[in-house]
């Protein structure tokens, strides 16, 4: 179908010999050769040799590139260049300016060295500069709180920063989560312009919508955006359970407004689909602590049954500190290395004889690391294994009553039969990983989204090092490292340890 929509057309420019045959070592390193004075045949040679090493490199400057590199030249002139080509991106502090002195170094070693101050090209001072504020660009080297002093602007971001999910422009998703992040790390609320300098990653557009919320209490393009056709049906498909982006679009295209038009248009769903029309009123109430515990205490016993001595933890928001979630994620290790085989298929066997799941689908983890991972992932990476659940959590009555917000009638789920009132649906994922990559699982599942994300930039941009939550592998060593604990992880990656009420990036 010619439906890939025009902006991802544009986002594969891959002239020739940018092609990706060569297989990617580091992939959280993409480079950028600056042409001016390198010549244009330098340029294409240092880009073979460097692809032919297993280093990214583009010929465009994407939103993926990470480190510019240039021979010659002054940084006040790759720097001047790079602002008339990047206002939109808004993470310019998420780009190293480099002389090919590391680049030369790099392609001797055969993997990114260590950037050092000698290494990086001279620039002035931005302007904005001021004494006032000093914060670090990478939110995995910040505190974070739950409770902070921005909601207004922050809110307004992140809506931002979801249509661009929506739009399928991750670049500019995730620049605006930067940006959120960083207002939700100050001290204080931002009561002028004057309050934001010096700050990192506050691009030109994040800067004016926070300028039009101090002005006039409301952004022009939040609200527009927010009351937009487009936005409002995104956010009602992909709030359903199993809809992602791409199919929400698919079916936008369709003429698709609402979950209601689904069976107007006769679309059929997949299981999980269908589950989630189901359920959906009950999955789009936010679930609270108290049901989070209350799953803790059924999933525990659950473990505890079929695999005496495994151990369950709670992690996602929940861990951070959150009162509410969209969702349950548990942790789930036995003390013995390998003892966890085998163990979630009886788990959910366990429950369903109970009948205490309404959906279940286990999948073997591909997180990200089939795409992130260096080629030569280690074979114990497929142990890793995930449910996505659907919980029928029966609510105790007194809680039930005395709860403000109460569960809707589940009549309206289940065909009006009425038979079993007071269960709110409640989705629960449940990851079973060996005790070996316990650590690296707990942190990658503590969230927030942001935060792991800005871990592993730390990782592979400033360490040459490789984060998933299954493992940290050293680029330079080429080896990997081990942890018992998420503050081992910390000190292997340099970091200060952020503990998880700290982490809501
Ligand atoms: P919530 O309150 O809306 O549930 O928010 P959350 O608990 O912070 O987010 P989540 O979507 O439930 O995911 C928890 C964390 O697990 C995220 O930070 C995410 O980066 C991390 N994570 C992994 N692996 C996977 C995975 O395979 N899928 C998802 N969705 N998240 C994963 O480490
Ligand atoms: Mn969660």
């Amino acid at each position: 179908m010619p439906m890939i929509p025009l902006k991802r057309r544009k986002t594969v420019p891959s002239p020739a010999g940018s092609s990706n045959a060569e297989i990617v070592k580091f992939p959280h390193i993409v480079i950028f050769l600056f042409e001016k004075r390198m010549g244009a045949s330098r340029r294409a040679f240092l880009s073979r040799l460097s692809r032919s090493k297993g280093f990214r490199v583009e010929d465009t400057l994407s939103q993926a590139v990470t480190h510019i590199v240039s021979e010659n030249t002054s940084g006040e002139e790759v720097q001047a260049w790079l602002e008339s080509q990047v206002t939109e991106r808004g993470d310019r502090d998420t780009v190293h300016l480099l002389d090919i002195t590391w680049f030369t170094e790099s392609m001797r070693e055969g993997c990114p060295v260590s950037i050092e101050d000698r290494h990086r090209l001279r620039v002035p001072e931005p302007s904005t500069q001021s004494a006032g504020n000093t914060m670090d660009s990478y939110a995995c080297r910040r505190r974070t709180p739950l409770q902070h002093h921005n909601m207004v602007l922050t809110d307004a971001l992140q809506l931002l920063s979801e249509n661009a999910e929506f739009c399928e422009n991750e670049g500019r998703s995730v620049a605006f989560k930067r940006a959120s992040a960083v207002l939700k790390a100050l001290q204080g609320p931002v009561c002028s312009l004057e309050d934001l300098r010096g700050l990192p990653c506050l691009g030109e557009h994040s800067r004016r919508v926070i300028k039009e919320i101090l002005e006039d209490g409301v952004s022009s393009e939040v609200e527009c955006t927010q009351q937009s056709e487009k936005y409002q049906a995104m956010k009602a498909l992909t709030g359903i359970f199993g809809v992602g982006v791409k199919t929400a679009q698919l079916w936008f295209w369709e003429g698709i407004r609402r979950p209601a038009d689904l069976q107007t248009f006769g679309k059929k769903l997949n299981r999980a689909q269908a589950a989630g029309m189901l359920y959906y009123e009950d999955l789009s109430t936010p679930v609270t602590r108290a049901e989070a515990d209350l799953l803790q205490g059924i999933v525990g016993e659950a473990v505890g049954a079929v695999l005496p001595g495994a151990r369950i933890t709670l992690t996602g928001g929940f861990r951070r500190g959150k009162q509410t979630g969209h969702d349950v994620d548990f942790l789930i290790t036995h003390p013995e290395e390998g003892r966890e085989e085998e163990l979630l298929p009886k788990v959910i066997g366990w429950l369903e004889t109970r009948d205490l799941l309404l959906y279940q689908k286990i999948h073997k983890n591909s997180y990200l690391e089939a795409k992130e991972w260096p080629a030569r992932s280690a074979s114990n990476m497929d142990r890793f294994e995930r449910c996505f659940t659907i919980f029928k959590l029966m609510l105790p009555r007194v809680a039930h009553q005395g709860s403000t917000q109460a569960p809707r009638a589940p009549e309206a789920q289940e065909g009006g039969t009425g038979e079993s009132p007071g269960w709110k649906a409640v989705r629960v994922d449940l990851v079973v990983t060996p005790i070996s990559q316990y650590a690296f699982a707990l942190l990658g599942w503590t969230g927030s989204q942001l935060f792991e994300r800005e871990l592993r930039r730390w990782a592979g941009q400033e360490k040459s090092m490789s984060l998933s939550s299954h493992a940290l592998f050293d680029s330079t060593r080429r080896q990997y490292l081990r942890a018992a604990s998420e503050e081992e992880i910390f000190a292997h990656l340099g970091l200060e340890f952020i503990p998880p009420a700290e982490r809501n990036a």
